[in-house]
């Protein structure tokens, strides 16, 4: 391999090329936490800065999850797959956790990641410290290839650019997900013998139609119905309208189970909270949209002749190893173009249903008022603040264009949602430590927004919150944090309590391995990374509390916490 020139003629090397490419293919952010493999990749930013190439913005995070997750957070806003790269084995074996959520949520990503050097001489790179052989792999994608869609190692500098826009068709390609890329420090930093050309990306394509039969027959059953039942996970903004439109007109009611998006506006009248419960055992019709885990079968049922129908752009989740939900019929489709063709499918049949449908909205409505007293009591002031009560005031103090992330203890039936894309959740796989760093990717890409955290005590410290506070700091992005904070793993002891509740564990109140007291003050950490932060314990202060965080972060654009004691 060519020795590279360090002198005054410098030839083009194949990491510039690959950060070309990247912002050639719409990558705005390069998140990165690097090490001895990343000397090409230094060089190449330091030549697009004196060229003024455009390359993605080089973005320092100390922890390689948090940066997985910021990378999500930016491609929520963007559209347009971000990067990651991370140092050889050791920083890709940090991504996973992440990776996980993302993977399963069907995020688009390009990590990348260095490999180490793989001549031990003769080289320009060649391994110069003694971990170049203590990190090399016999398969370093083997780590994580159950959960990426394609991997592929840099043997040709000439090929990279070619790679990326492969890494970036397959990443696209519905279902989305990530994509690892493993370049080794020779051929990275190794001269092209080309000049950088421009990439022009290559088309994707657009998002499923569903079959006309297929839509057909679930329009007959929707008319045939008598208690139909939507039950949606997550769903792209502009679903929003439609699936809004279709159950206000059939009256079908809605349950958003263990959403990640807006998917109905809370105020609607046929949305119905988050878990499908009574809704479930009563349907005769049920239509899972987008949703992994319509209801948990351990638990709950449809009757025995309800019909259920899967949506969604790969609605047999084949990349699960087992899913045993009972299917009538599988619509495979974009969600918006599914929506939109059942729309109109239902319009031309709903005439022989009008007075089915008006019935049904009469005990809906009925139904709607009740549980609407219900959740005003629920989330009324009490002797300590309830999660019931901080999720309302968190709505009402935030107003509808703040954009909440939420891991996990935001209770969503209480905290008002009226608008798409203003809140997201934690992904289906559930691996914690996303939420903070997902905040943080969004207040990059949408600067002007107010970007809220919301978090369990035991998700912030997953999420290395030292970390999380320092990028924010350093990079100027002053997001909200709001720690739930009731000093225990609440859903591990829940979750010992309904197997042992009985048991010795019982006994224990479900303790053991759950308890995180004493609870540090997380508002002095926060503080000593210069964010503005309070302890909050009394009902009353919090309003005020919530309302003084948020102007910090919206005026002195400075990064808040709120250390919220709330006991459940
Ligand atoms: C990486 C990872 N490790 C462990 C878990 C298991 N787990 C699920 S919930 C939970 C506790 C979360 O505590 P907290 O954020 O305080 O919320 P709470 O349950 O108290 O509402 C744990 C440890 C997980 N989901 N992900």
């Amino acid at each position: 391999m060519a020795v590279t020139p360090s002198g005054r003629e410098r030839q083009p090397i194949a990491a510039e090329a690959f950060l070309r490419a990247l912002a050639d293919h719409g990558t705005e952010y390069f998140f990165a936490n690097p090490g001895t493999d990343f000397p090409p990749i230094v060089e190449a930013f330091s030549r697009a800065k004196k060229t003024n190439a455009k390359v993605p913005r080089p973005v320092l995070v100390p922890h390689e999850n948090l940066a997985v997750s910021m990378a999500h957070g930016a491609y929520l806003m963007t559209g347009h797959p971000q990067a990651v790269m991370v140092h050889v084995n050791v920083g890709t074996a940090n991504t996973i956790n992440n990776l996980t959520n993302l993977s399963r949520d069907r995020v688009p990503l390009i990590l990348a990641a260095g490999r180490t050097p793989v001549t031990e001489k003769g080289s320009f790179g060649s391994r110069s410290r003694p971990i170049h052989w203590a990190q090399e792999m016999f398969d370093q994608a083997g780590m994580l290839r159950e959960l990426v869609k394609w991997d592929y190692e840099l043997r040709q500098p000439n090929q990279i650019g070619d790679m990326v826009a492969r890494g970036m068709e397959v990443a696209m390609a519905h279902p989305r997900g990530p994509i690892y890329m493993v370049l080794p420090r020779e051929p990275l930093s190794a001269p092209l013998a080309e000049p950088i050309a421009p990439m022009k990306p290559r088309a994707q394509a657009a998002e499923t139609h569903p079959d006309p039969k297929a839509i057909a027959t679930l329009a007959e059953w929707i008319v045939a119905a008598e208690r139909p039942l939507i039950i949606a996970a997550t769903l792209p903004a502009g679903a929003v309208d439609v699936l809004a439109h279709l159950a206000e007109r059939c009256a079908i009611p809605v349950v958003t189970h263990n959403p990640r998006t807006v998917c109905m506006p809370s105020s609607h009248p046929m949305q119905f909270g988050f878990e499908p419960g009574a809704l479930l055992a009563d349907a005769d019709l049920v239509i899972a949209l987008e949703s992994d885990v319509p209801w948990i079968p351990h638990l709950q049922h449809p009757t025995a002749g309800c019909r259920v129908v899967h949506i969604g752009e790969e609605p047999f989740y084949v990349r699960y190893p087992m899913r045993s939900f009972p299917s009538d019929l599988a619509i495979q489709a974009g969600p918006l173009n599914a929506l939109d063709a059942l729309t109109k499918a239902v319009e031309t049949r709903l005439q022989m249903a009008e007075a089915r449908i008006a019935a049904r909205r009469t005990r809906l409505t009925e139904r709607m008022r009740t549980r609407r007293a219900q959740l005003a009591k629920d989330s009324a002031s009490g002797a300590t603040i309830s999660p019931e009560y901080l999720s309302r005031v968190i709505g009402e103090t935030l107003g509808e264009d703040a954009i909440i992330v939420n891991e996990y203890p935001l209770r969503a039936d209480h905290c008002a949602r009226e608008k798409p894309g203003t809140l997201f959740a934690l992904g289906p796989a559930g691996g914690l430590g996303w939420g903070f760093g997902a905040a943080l990717g969004i207040k990059l890409a949408a600067p002007d927004a107010l970007v809220v955290a919301t978090l369990g005590d035991g998700a912030y410290m997953f999420a290395n919150p030292l970390v999380g506070h320092w990028v924010a700091a350093h990079h100027n992005l002053p997001i909200l944090t709001i720690v739930f904070n009731n000093s225990r793993y609440g859903a591990v002891r829940r979750a010992t309590l309904s197997m042992f509740k009985d048991g010795a564990a019982g006994e224990d109140d479900g303790a053991t391995l759950a308890d995180l007291g004493p609870s540090p003050a997380y508002e002095a950490m926060a503080q000593a990374q210069g964010a503005y932060a309070e302890r909050v314990e009394k009902p009353a202060d919090l309003p005020n509390a919530l309302a003084r965080a948020r102007d910090v972060v919206v005026n002195e654009r400075r990064q808040a916490l709120l250390n919220v004691i709330t006991p459940y």
